[in-house]
């Protein structure tokens, strides 16, 4: 017994030592006075209600005071109608000590209102289009509703808890506030409790200036939490609120901590957590089979969010079935945030995706990618030469994989002052620049935000003269701890710094680099090593005399604004490509995202899918994880494994820590090497699918990768799956991501319930699956399981080529896969892939249509760009007989086609038709 627990123990430990992260070296809620008091109102509510007399009511929006019953504070609360069933609520102090903040720049614009009819009974019903609110008095609550189905609540749980601001009561000597750990803090905590009502703690340690470790936070201005409840009445389960190493859908967080949104450099993070990561998005949906809807809580503080779910264990279900009652508990959230304003965004669907188009609404989505970011980047920290650039990019022609962009990490740089490379290194970059770009390939660099306190460094001595970084409560500029040694961090959210930021990317200023080279912008949380939480601390001051404590989230986010900037009036011709790690709401417009330092084992690469379903949903389509793990070393078959995976989400990059080994393809097997290059070969002949699908992200809000509920939203068993995903509604990918396995169970999403589903067909057989439910695959090392929906017809681009760029005239493959009525459908976008003409309606946009043995095209918009490309194959699954032959018809003159059998489908070859002309492809009986 002893020595099974010992055996134990040290089995714990090792895996504790395997699994990296120290967890102590970040806060729960519970070494967090805000979240602990905060938490603490979900025990006893607290009483807020609408002051009577006091309301306003305008064309768009109405406003009425609040008080809280028990300390008669008032506030200012205001609902306002936005086009597209979305309702906006904002609750601030009516007369606050100090301004509070009020997060900026995360919207695209300002949101367009809608009109409202308002009808005042015992309730308020403020109704616009199909969606309504009731607003309840005391206690204070609003109802929403979507074409009279309630599916939002808004302080239905009685959690709304405002701390106002408020002067410090003078302290009695030898009494000063400590928020250390011991029994000393939890005497005065019990102490405090005994006095105090929920609403009121605010003489409890930690609340007036707080310790973490070794860090001491001044928090000059006092308590001034705000936290909200959120109920789903409709749904069945919750998801989103990236950035998280968890499930797609919520867990409870009953008997856990809180998810946690804090941006943070977390060193070796661990999966199936709720823990703090680098990005912060605090959007969250409700689903159910009839309905989904949506909270932005748009908040840039720390943040920690309650998930309570609605467990459907046999006893419940049992008593729901005999009772034929519903769940009386809805899932709800509690988000609790350490300052700023309520500032919420209700969105009421109905359906998944209408929900998702409602939150791009907001805060937009990526414009269309220059089409060599979906290509493959390889990357490691650190390529370390310009030969070894050079040899590296060769090597890929050498073994014939492509390979569109090379990475250059921290090290190429002068002594980590960015903007500047090591001449020794890099004696030459703009020749090593020049010998990729003619090879068709592009180069990234890091640029991170830390500057060297070097008063030699220009960017220093500028920011310096300038007071251009963040300051100390004291006035000084701040002095942080970070890969240069000493470094300051500029303050973004100053515009004439974003300004100077930009400009600094110009190339007239950093002439060591092209105007195809971008960027990668790391260590945006920001990242500070001996600060507390390995970040910046919160009495920090930003431009507007804001608290860092206000404005964290959102740092990476000005960052990102400013490095955008830059490269666009760098070359005001050319879409930049910036990746970042930190992100807000609203990011997504200016960078794609990767998932940050993961590991080489198989629960990461499980994550990889898991947390990109969740940021798509969240507005960032354009997300990846490092392909083979960052720390570690990957054996052949889970690198294999990775690049299978990583070659169906959006963002396609190996990357590896620097202590690691080297693994580009060619230093393993053979066998290996093929398994690679087939991946790769398979992501480069889908580029047509991703670019299109990117264009049409950006028209319409659609995420890119989708959860199988986005189109399946009455198959509750669909709810949850994050180890598959959509791309569009066209691919159905179930990446095999486990250990030595020759099968996978792949589910089948339902259309209804009746378990009827849409045909799928396997992409490399045309096998066709008939039935929704699981089933188990065969997959042997090379399968990637993959099926296009019957009913969707995919572009493809079959040649082999060394990168991306050298496919611009390549001809199309057109794959047809018929639905049961032998209909399918389809879009083709293409343009120039790089510059901003395609908003100029220089571009081909193509919609095709089969039905009744016929394909016809027709053009979205006038086809104004010149393409060489054109069709050199159509294949079509599921048509059930072979039509010889096949007649094509353009402009009048019809032409007889060549049919052929491939596996399970037929093929067409060369109706070498163009992209921009018109015609009409008949089958014959
Ligand atoms: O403290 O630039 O996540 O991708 O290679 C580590 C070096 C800093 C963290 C990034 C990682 C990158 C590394 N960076």
């Amino acid at each position: 017994m002893r020595l099974t627990l010992f055996v134990c123990l040290i089995i714990g430990a090792l895996i504790n030592y395997a699994a990296g992260v120290d967890p102590t070296n970040f806060k729960t809620c519970e070494q967090s006075s805000f979240c602990r008091r905060s938490r603490k109102v979900q025990s006893s509510g607290s009483k807020y209600a609408l002051i009577r007399g006091t309301l306003n009511t305008y064309t768009d929006s109405v406003t009425a005071d609040l008080i809280n019953k028990e300390n008669h504070h008032q506030f200012t609360m205001k609902l306002e109608a936005l086009v597209g069933s979305t309702f906006r609520l904002q609750i601030d102090e009516k007369q606050p000590l100090r301004p509070r903040y009020r997060v900026e720049h995360a919207l695209k614009g300002k949101p367009e209102t809608a009109q409202i009819r308002v009808l005042e009974s015992d309730e308020l019903t403020i109704t616009s289009g199909s969606a309504k609110a009731v607003i309840q008095g005391d206690p204070f609550r609003i109802d929403f509703y979507e074409n009279d189905v309630h599916v939002v609540s808004v302080n239905a749980k009685n959690w709304l808890y405002f701390e106002h601001l408020r002067q410090k009561a003078q302290a009695p000597a030898g009494e000063a506030a400590d928020g250390g750990d011991g029994a000393q803090q939890e005497q005065q905590e019990q102490n405090s409790d005994a006095v105090q009502s929920p609403s009121e703690p605010i003489d409890e340690p930690g609340t007036w200036e707080e310790n973490f470790k070794s860090h001491h936070d001044t928090k000059p201005y006092g308590p001034q939490a705000v936290a909200l409840d959120f109920s789903f009445p409709a749904a069945e389960m919750l998801f989103g609120i990236p950035e998280h190493a968890d499930s797609f859908a919520l867990k409870s967080t009953s008997g856990t901590d809180p998810y946690r949104l804090y941006n943070l450099d977390v060193f070796e993070y661990i999966v199936d957590s709720k823990m703090a990561l680098y990005g912060s998005v605090p959007v969250l949906y409700g689903h159910g089979p009839q309905r989904t809807a949506g909270v932005y809580w748009q908040n840039a503080a720390e943040t920690w969010v309650d998930i309570y779910t609605t467990e459907t264990n046999v006893v419940s279900s049992l008593v729901n079935f005999v009772s034929g009652s519903r769940k009386s508990t809805p899932p709800a959230a509690h988000f609790i945030s350490e300052s700023g304003i309520v500032d919420a965004f209700i969105m009421l669907g109905p359906k998944p995706i209408d929900v998702f188009k409602q939150y791009a609404a907001l805060t937009g989505t990526h414009e269309l990618p220059q089409l060599f970011s979906l290509g493959y980047h390889q990357s490691r920290w650190n390529y370390n030469d310009e030969r070894d650039v050079t040899s590296v990019s060769a090597k890929f022609d050498e073994y014939n994989m492509p390979m569109d962009t090379m990475w250059l990490d921290i090290e190429y740089t002068d002594g980590k002052r960015y903007f500047t490379w090591d001449k020794f290194k890099f004696p030459e970059p703009l020749t090593m620049i020049k010998n990729l770009t003619e090879l068709g390939r592009h180069l990234v660099v890091i640029i991170d935000p830390h500057i060297k306190r070097d008063n030699a460094y220009f960017f220093h001595q500028d920011c310096t003269e300038n007071g251009y970084y963040v300051k100390t409560r004291e006035g000084n500029d701040y002095e942080g701890w970070c890969w240069p040694g000493s470094a300051s961090y500029p303050d973004f959210f100053n515009p004439v710094v974003r300004d100077y930021y930009a400009s600094q990317y110009h190339l007239s200023k950093f002439k060591t680099v092209t105007e195809d080279v971008m960027i990668w912008n790391d260590m945006n949380e920001p990242s500070v090593f001996n600060g507390p939480e390995i970040t910046a601390p919160k009495d920090l001051v930003h431009y507007g005399n804001w608290e860092h404590r206000d404005v964290h989230n959102l740092y990476g986010h000005m960052h990102l604004m400013g490095t955008f900037a830059g490269l666009q009036q760098r070359d005001p011709n050319q879409r930049p490509f910036i990746l970042s790690r930190a992100h807000f709401a609203g990011s997504q417009r200016y960078s794609a995202i990767w998932t940050g330092d993961n590991m080489a084992d198989w629960t990461h690469l499980q994550h990889s899918t898991k947390m990109c379903l969740t940021e798509a949903v969240a507005g960032f389509s354009f997300c990846g994880a490092d392909v083979g793990g960052f720390f570690g070393n990957p054996d052949a078959e889970l690198l294999e494994r990775w690049y299978q995976t990583g070659a169906f989400l959006p963002f396609f990059r190996a990357h590896a820590h620097i202590d690691t080994k080297r693994r580009e393809p060619w230093l393993f097997p053979e066998r290996t090497r093929q398994i690679i290059k087939s991946a790769l070969l398979k992501r480069y002949s889908y580029l047509p699918l991703w670019y299109t699908s990117f264009y049409e992200l950006e028209q319409t809000g659609e995420p890119v990768i989708r959860p199988l509920l986005t189109h399946y939203p009455l198959d509750k068993e669909a709810f949850a799956i994050d180890n598959q995903l959509l791309v569009q509604q066209r691919l159905l990918v179930r990446p095999v991501m486990q250990q030595g396995v020759s099968k996978v169970d792949v589910y089948f999403p339902a259309i209804d319930d009746k378990k009827n589903g849409d045909y799928w067909y396997d992409v490399d057989t045309y096998q066709r699956q008939e039935r929704a439910g699981y089933e188990s695959i065969p997959v042997d090392e090379n399968k990637i399981p993959v099926w296009q929906r019957g009913g969707s017809i995919v572009p493809r681009k079959e040649r082999q080529r060394r990168s991306s760029k050298l496919m611009l005239n390549d001809p199309y493959t057109l794959v047809i896969c018929l639905d049961r009525q032998g209909k399918a459908a389809g879009t083709l976008f293409l343009d120039d892939e790089k510059s901003y003409a395609y908003r100029d309606g220089k571009h081909i946009y193509v919609s095709y249509e089969f039905a009744d043995n016929q394909l016809t095209n027709r053009f979205i918009g006038k086809p104004q760009y010149k393409s060489e490309a054109w069709i050199e194959r159509i294949i079509i699954a599921g048509l059930g007989h072979v039509p010889t032959p096949a007649t094509i018809t353009v402009n009048g003159i019809s032409q007889q086609l060549e049919v052929e059998q491939r596996n399970g489908a037929i093929v067409v070859r060369k109706p070498a038709v163009k992209m921009d002309v018109d015609f009409a492809l008949k089958l014959n009986n």
